[in-house]
């Protein structure tokens, strides 16, 4: 048998194959996504300025770590643009110093991930996009109205 027709060789290159073939799938539904992201953009709400402001301050202390053609992140995203919510966000894929804070903070390579800096100065990380949506809510119910 020939060195290139090993049997563990050719299970390696199908295996590579599989995975080429599986990233760019994922690569064409991310854009798939991403233009219906755009074509049904949702109507973000406008607040006047000092309400906006508030609101602002309740989030100053959030991050949230996303891929940006991954679906849950785009419902959060979407979310936050209902919502005219101004999160930091953090690329994982794009930004080696995002991935690297998600890994050692949250301690998973998984996102969405909500980063929370509490006021006692501990931090929180929140991953569930259900989740973090509910938190956003919550958040928001606290916005003092003056
Ligand atoms: N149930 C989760 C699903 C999140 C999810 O599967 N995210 C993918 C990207 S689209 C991911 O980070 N996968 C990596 C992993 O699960 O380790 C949510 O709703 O947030």
């Amino acid at each position: 048998m020939g060195y290139n027709s090993h049997p563990a060789r050719l299970s390696n290159a199908s295996t590579q194959d599989n995975s080429n073939t599986m990233a760019v799938i994922r690569f064409i539904l991310g854009r798939i996504i991403l233009f219906f992201n755009w074509l049904f953009s949702p109507r973000s709400l406008a607040r006047p300025a000092d309400a906006q402001a508030r609101v602002d301050r309740l989030t100053d202390n959030l991050k949230l770590y996303h891929y940006e053609a991954c679906p849950f992140c785009v419902k959060v995203r979407r979310e936050m643009k209902r919502q005219s919510l101004n999160i930091e966000l953090r690329d994982v894929k794009r930004t080696v110093s995002a991935k690297e804070e998600l890994l050692a903070g949250g301690g998973r390579l998984k996102v969405p991930c909500l980063r929370i800096e509490r006021d006692d100065g501990g931090t929180e990380w929140m991953y569930e996009s259900s989740d973090i949506i509910t938190y956003l809510h919550k958040t928001l119910a606290t916005a003092p109205a003056a």
